[in-house]
This record gives structure tokens, sequence and C-alpha cells, in this order.
């Protein structure tokens, strides 16, 4: 089993690198996110990006990878797949994204890892908590990868009269860097220390704003792998690069991202500038 699972870390991470193409936004933020670039809609376009734009992986939820599967597993880029999921039209402020598929399904359907997100301050963190611990065993026992999106998120962060002793830190962070509060390095390193305590071989997390604070995320949980969230499209292809340059400095093992690669309208030049900072060709 440990050997399958080499194999399958040389193969979504390259060198101890990782440069993942995220897809599950058609679920998570809904069709909206396509309105930019149109095509992105549609997966045959997105899965052209991931050949010709190298990336070791591709995030997709189960529908896509079955009806694709053909393609996938010519077009020889690792399949994550992401096993639960919600969509923004629930708008609770403690969110919740439920399991929804199986680690059996992810092997049927070819997978090399699995994903999960885990809302850590949600009321409902215990429920994706236990969801997770027991997927990420699965998986390993399973021989394949888990991955967490730890995004800490929900009314406790937000809570001013029972605040935690990480959240004052947090405040203070905030004060100074002028960051929300689920970017401050405080509170990404905490979400991505518990998807290390868990036994996730990777953890997605948000940019903490600089590279010495994201310096402490990649520290405090090593040595799982840290990649890091891609975010809203910024105005330029530069923005985007140079704080990938800031992650990468502080030790990060790359990125997971969608919109700033599928939104744009020529997605190849920033693929190869990507690929170019992360694997130096
Ligand atoms: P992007 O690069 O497009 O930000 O995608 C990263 C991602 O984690 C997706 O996998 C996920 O669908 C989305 O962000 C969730 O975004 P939000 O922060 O709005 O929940």
């Amino acid at each position: 089993m440990k050997e399958k699972m080499e194999e399958l870390k040389n193969k979504i991470m390259p060198d101890g690198k990782a440069m993942i193409l995220a897809y599950d936004q058609g679920f998570e933020h809904g069709p909206r996110d396509f309105l930019e670039h149109p095509e992105s809609a549609n997966f045959e376009y997105i899965l052209d990006i991931a050949i010709r734009g190298r990336f070791t992986g591709i995030v997709i939820h189960a529908g896509l990878a079955e009806k694709y599967a053909n393609e996938i597993a010519d077009s020889k880029v690792p399949l994550i797949l992401k096993l639960n999921g919600k969509s923004e039209l629930y708008t609770e402020e403690d969110p919740y994204s439920p399991q929804l598929y199986s680690v059996e399904d992810a092997i049927t359907l070819g997978a090399s890892a699995v994903g999960y997100t885990v809302y850590s301050g949600s009321k409902y963190e215990d429920d994706m908590l236990r969801e997770f611990s027991k997927i990420i065993r699965q998986a390993h026992s399973k021989g394949i990868l888990a991955i967490g999106w730890m995004y800490p998120r929900g009314k406790s962060l937000f809570a001013r009269k029972t605040v935690s002793k990480t959240l004052k830190l947090a405040l203070e962070e905030q004060e100074q860097t002028k960051l929300a509060i689920d970017e401050t390095a405080c509170i990404v390193a905490y979400g991505a220390r518990i998807g290390l305590e868990l036994g996730a071989d990777m953890v997605k997390v948000k940019y903490t704003g600089s590279p010495e604070s994201f310096r402490w995320v990649v520290r405090a949980s090593y040595p799982t792998k840290v990649v890091m969230s891609g975010g809203p499209m910024t105005k330029t292809d530069e923005e985007f690069l140079s704080r990938l340059e800031d992650v990468l400095a502080a030790g990060a093992a790359g990125v997971a991202v969608g919109r700033n690669i599928w939104q744009r309208k020529d997605p190849f030049t920033i693929s190869g500038k990507i690929h170019q900072l992360i694997y130096g060709s």
C-alpha cells in the first residue's frame, strides 16, 4: 500500500511540488463563475487546459468524473475526487459541507486522491472532522491520497463575547495587516494544522498576505504539504504570480487553482508561468 501511495505522491507532487486545477466551483459557487468566460462551463475545455497546462491533478465531483471517465483516463492527469460539497444557495453563517461520495466511489472512478472541505470554526465542525478523519483512514488503507480544503469559517470567527485565544491573536494580527480574519496566519495555520493532525497528505489553504506569515502556516503543518488556494481572479497575471512566488518562498508545495486559470481569456499563458515558477520549466 505504501508503495502505491508513494507512486501517487510522485504523480500529484512530482519533486514534492503540486500544480492542481480546481474545478468544483460549478457546484460550490454555481455557473455564475463561468459567465466571465463561457467556454469554461464545458469540462472538455477544462481538461484540455489541464493537459496542455501540465497540471499535476484535476479536482472534480463524481458526476463529471463518471461522464468523462475515458477522457480523464486517456489524459493521464491524476483525478482528485472531491467527496463533499455544498451550494452557495445555502447561506447560513455556520456552513456544513456534507460527504456525498465514498472512497470506494473514488477508487471506482479511478481517482488518485480524494478531497474534502473542512470548515473548522463552524458549529458543524465536529461532523466534518469526523467525516474527513474517516475518509483519510479509508483512503490510506486503499493506497490513495487525501487532500483537505482547510477553510476555517463560521459565526465563531466573528464572535466577540466568547472569543477563543486563537481568535484574540488573529484579531491583533488583523489590526496590523488589515486582512480578513480567515486570511490571518493565526487562523489559516490552525486550519492547516488540523489537516496534519487528521493525517491529510496535502492541505489547501488561503494566502496570508506575505511570505513571512505563510512560512508559519507551512511550519505549523509540516510535513503535510501545503498548497495555496487560488481565490477570485486577480486583475493581472502578475498579481497572482507574485502571491505564488511568496508562498513558494515560504516553503509551500504549490497551488490548487481554478478561477485564476479558466476565467482568463488566455489560460495557457498563465499556466505556463505558474509551471515555470513551481518547476522551473
Ligand atoms: P479558486 O482557485 O477558483 O479559488 O478555487 C479554489 C477553491 O478552493 C475551489 O476548489 C472551491 O470550489 C472554491 O475555492 C471555494 O471557494 P470559497 O472560498 O468561495 O468557498
